[in-house]
């Protein structure tokens, strides 16, 4: 046990969503600062929620830690925090276990005022001292604070190509002067679709394109700069470059489906505080400079950028530069949404790729091959005379000829141009586009190509991976590794199908489950807590929710499957988190939303009616079949309609539970059981004990969410395993509507053997097949490589389903038990020839880890439970007494309790505290 010299114990502060975060020692031990180990610290100088949430992890070597209250101090000064005086806050000692999302509960927050603050936690092991200090700055809290303009052009310029939707990029500037010695000075920024912010001629901030994408209409995001460093009392100036982005959307031609928002505009405020305490604001009017006759002269993000460097501007965005030839910028159109902070991370460029092949072509014609398929740009550097014209085409696979594959762009042209200028070595990047791909066409490329002279530049949200899985087999970490790649390829701010063609949607389909499964691995609350309100924006009057969020293209096709992601992503984002505050924000829409389906498509008997796209993109029984094939068509189903009203019903009822709004509840489990009779009335055959026509995702729906009787639940799960094994030859035949259940399906049933004979398959249709024709991400299709190029991403992750949860839940064991991972249940897999797993995943309060190996009937796992929290773990054994841990029995440990000590299904369950154990066992 711990005594009171024990050294130590850290506890790391993070303020949630909003976040910030310190560190300090329990034990009056000396405190160092815990760099920001998750998203919660995406942005912590725009706060705009007057009730910002505070969290810290105790970061702790000790056993059985539990805390049992805390004391927050916010300050408005540092020196006065540093005297432990609160004087905005002082929570006093509260007796709490809470240590996420605790809410501010002060002195009401000023806008852009800075906030210091510290906690204390104490604990069944002793007190701990302050921690480091943390800060948090406010962002504009009043629309008052707004007062600049929005300036630009509402029109198209000479400069710009009407027919196809690529605008040439505005740029606008302006000097200003600060008249005295400037304390600090921030910038409030937005600039759409897309913005870049120079001061003196250097880009502000390492964020590519900003903002996060919003309906402009309903809400538009704010960045705010510290450019403290930057101003200094004299002369400056402001330069911002300003891109279509989503705003002006790149196909107008039909503009019923795609939303465009008008031609891009901005608006900026610099707020400076002069040292002698006095301020100023420098705003956005109609005395700023503008042209459109700068080197960008064409973007937009499906078809790229072109860049005439002939055109550059030398020091347009520095003091001194003669823009007599400039236009005045113009006041425009207001787009209509909230002014919010985004608290979203922005993109950034998270990684460079090396080229790994080249293949010359002849006639300074190169093509590059990065090894991977990613998304992003490319950065080159090209030596050359004024004038040639460099071209680069991006394209994810090569044909059998050895050229680009850009059927499956569609009409995206996924082109970059760049035009040299004098001087000889030069190099570029773009800027107001991002393309899909692996390999890239090089044409007229004056010299020798060096594949030096090329860099990947890999962008997505800035979401640190939390998450780690390797196992003993090869096929499955590459499974792993590809959906890594897949995932972080479309993160752009909202979750995108695909980041190559011309499409780029944040489709809600093909997220219900992965986002689950993604929460292990990337650090996403703020990103997915965003898209939810991305959602909850898109309902309309009436309750439709579209089909994709933010409605960039306005599909309200009315299913249940598609907006019902709403639900799915909002209540387990409340279980991966514990934020509680999500389901109350979304309650009313969501409720909104089904009565909205139900009073249209409900029949008397309990069918709900109304689907759109069925089991999405389900493979054809071969790839002879699929050859060549359309995917696109669309196989309605009332059974999979009906499943999913009945899976939703269950889902608000739970939310409704939490929220204490009893008389919901009830309503939802009467129409939930109605819902029930009329699906198995319906669609089960009770002779041959299937649903529909016995079609995978038919009995899986049945099965796994709960609809088939219990009288029937055993010879239903017997046609499933004669679907896999039968009828399909040991493969799944599930589209995206099967595929998020199916892996926990088989596990539910006590088949696990069959889940992973399915995650270990290489043939068709299985992951392992994608990756067995050279796959470096998940494809659209499970016949990717031979169905028609109309609809075939190689980048598309709705195919993942549930495996990502399995693997993490199930094969290494890492489950939250309660909300936020506030009690773990450990419960290991071990299946067939799979020998170790090593798992890891970073939680709000701190590193779960989970590592597993078998010798024989030996069984060896090294587990770490966080600070408080505690964990029931169950261990492959043949009784308690076959349980070691740390080389002790553990019958007479006093840190674990026994929870299940009969192993009728080979495991023996014990109860543990925070720290690291090390078991051993012998299974049956
Ligand atoms: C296609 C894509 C997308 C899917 C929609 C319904 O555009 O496959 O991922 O959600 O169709």
């Amino acid at each position: 046990m711990l005594n009171k010299k024990t050294p130590v114990l850290s506890v790391a502060l993070l303020l949630l969503v909003f976040l910030l975060q310190g560190n300090a020692t329990l034990l009056a031990q000396q405190v160092e600062i815990y760099a920001l180990s998750c998203e919660l610290e995406d942005n912590p100088i725009g706060i705009d929620n007057k009730n910002p949430r505070l969290a810290w992890k105790i970061n702790s070597p000790n056993r059985g830690l539990i805390q049992n209250g805390y004391r927050i101090l916010v300050s408005s000064s540092e020196q006065l925090l540093n005297q432990d005086k609160g004087d905005v806050w002082d929570s006093a000692e509260v007796s709490s276990e809470q240590s996420t999302f605790v809410s501010y509960a002060g002195e009401p927050l000023e806008s852009q005022k800075k906030y210091y603050w510290k906690v204390k936690v104490f604990t069944n092991q002793g007190e701990s001292d302050w921690s480091e200090v943390g800060h948090w700055r406010m962002g504009l809290l009043n629309y008052k604070d707004w007062s600049a303009r929005w300036i630009g052009k509402d029109n198209f310029l000479a400069t710009d190509d009407e027919a196809t939707g690529r605008l040439s990029a505005r740029y606008i500037r302006k000097e200003v002067s600060a008249k005295k010695e400037v304390d600090e000075a921030f910038v409030y920024i937005m600039g759409l679709g897309l913005y870049e912010l120079y001061i003196d001629g250097q880009k502000i901030g390492d964020q590519v394109l900003a903002p996060t994408p919003t309906d402009y209409t309903k809400n538009i995001k704010y960045n705010v700069f510290d450019v403290t460093e930057h101003i200094q009392a004299g002369d400056h100036a402001l330069g911002v470059i300003l891109g279509n982005g989503r705003f002006f959307a790149a196909r107008q031609a039909k503009p019923y489906k795609v939303k465009s928002f008008g031609f891009p505009k901005m608006i900026m405020q610099l707020h400076i505080r002069y040292k002698d305490g006095s301020s100023e604001v420098i705003k956005t009017d109609n005395t700023w400079k503008f042209t459109s006759n700068g080197p960008i002269t064409a973007n937009n993000e499906y078809d790229g950028e072109v860049y005439d460097a002939r055109k550059e501007m030398p020091g347009w965005a520095a003091v001194g530069f003669d823009d007599s030839q400039w236009e005045d910028v113009s006041y425009t159109q207001d787009p209509g949404g909230e002014y919010e902070s985004q608290l979203n991370a922005p993109m950034r460029i998270m990684q460079e790729l090396a080229v790994e092949r080249v293949y010359e072509k002849g006639n300074g014609r190169y093509i590059l091959d990065f090894g991977q398929n990613f998304s992003g740009w490319v950065k080159m550097a090209v030596n050359g005379n004024a004038g040639d014209s460099v071209r680069l085409r991006f394209a994810e696979s090569l044909q059998d000829d050895g050229e680009l594959f850009l059927d499956n762009l569609r009409d995206a042209k996924a082109t970059d141009v760049y035009v040299l200028k004098d001087g000889g070595q030069q190099s570029w990047e773009p800027r107001f586009t991002y393309h899909g791909f692996r390999y890239v066409e090089v044409s007229n490329y004056p010299g020798k190509l060096d594949k030096k002279d090329f860099v990947g530049k890999f962008i997505y949200d800035d979401l640190k991976t939390i998450g780690s899985f390797t196992s003993s087999n090869e096929l499955l970490n590459k499974i792993y590794n590809n959906a890594w790649w897949g995932l972080a390829s479309n993160y752009k701010g909202m979750p995108v199908d695909c980041p190559q063609r011309n499409e780029r949607q944040p489709w809600l389909g093909d997220r219900p489950i992965s986002a689950y499964g993604e929460t292990f691995m990337f650090a996403n609350i703020n990103f997915y807590t965003k898209w939810l309100e991305d959602i909850r924006l898109s309902q309309k009057e009436d309750g439709a929710i579209s089909d994709v969020a933010p409605a960039f293209w306005r599909y309200y096709s009315d299913n249940m499957t598609w907006p019902g992601t709403y639900i799915i992503v909002a209540e387990m984002l409340y279980q991966q988190t514990g934020d509680i505050s999500i389901l109350k924000k979304h309650y009313p829409a969501m409720k909104k939303w089904i009565e909205y389906m139900e009073s249209r498509y409900l029949s008397k008997d309990g069918i709900l009616t109304k689907d759109s796209y069925g089991d999405w993109c389900f493979p054809p029984p071969s790839i002879e079949e699929g050859r060549g094939k359309i995917a696109d068509r669309k196989y309605p189903s009332q059974l999979i309609s009906t499943a999913y009203h009945y899976y939703l019903l269950n889902k608000l009822s739970f939310i409704a539970e939490t929220l204490h709004l009893q008389e919901d509840v009830q309503e939802f489990q009467k129409k939930a059981s109605v819902g029930k009779s009329a699906f198995n009335r319906e669609f089960f055959n009770k002779q041959e004990h299937f649903y529909g026509e016995n079609k995978m995702t038919e009995n899986i729906l049945a099965y796994y969410l709960d609809l088939v009787e219990e009288q029937h639940r055993e010879a239903l799960g017997k046609k499933i395993v004669e679907n896999v094994l039968v009828d399909h030859n040991g493969h799944l035949a599930t589209g995206v509507v099967g595929v998020q259940w199916i892996m926990r399906t088989l596990l539910e049933m006590g088949r696990n053997d069959l889940a992973y004979q399915l995650a270990s398959n290489k043939t068709y249709p299985s992951w392992g097949y994608m990756i067995d024709q050279g796959a470096t991400t998940i494809w659209e299709l499970w016949n990717g490589n031979t169905a028609h190029p109309k609809m075939n991403s190689q980048n598309h992750v709705m195919l993942l389903g549930d495996l990502l949860i399995w693997m993490y839940e199930n094969l290494a064991g890492i489950k939250a038990d309660q909300p936020g991972f506030k009690q773990l249940v450990m419960r290991p897999e071990v299946v067939a020839d799979l020998n170790y797993v090593q798992a890891d995943f970073e939680s709000l309060y701190g590193s779960v880890s989970s590592n597993w190996r078998t010798s024989g009937k030996q069984f060896t796992w090294d587990i770490e439970v966080p600070a408080n929290t505690k964990a029931a773990v169950y261990i492959p054994a043949k009784s308690l007494e076959h349980i070691k841990e740390s080389g002790e029995t553990v019958l007479e440990s006093k840190e674990i309790q026994i929870l299940k000590d009969n192993n009728p299904d080979g495991y023996i369950g014990l109860e543990i505290g925070s720290g690291k154990y090390s078991f051993e066992s012998i299974m049956n």
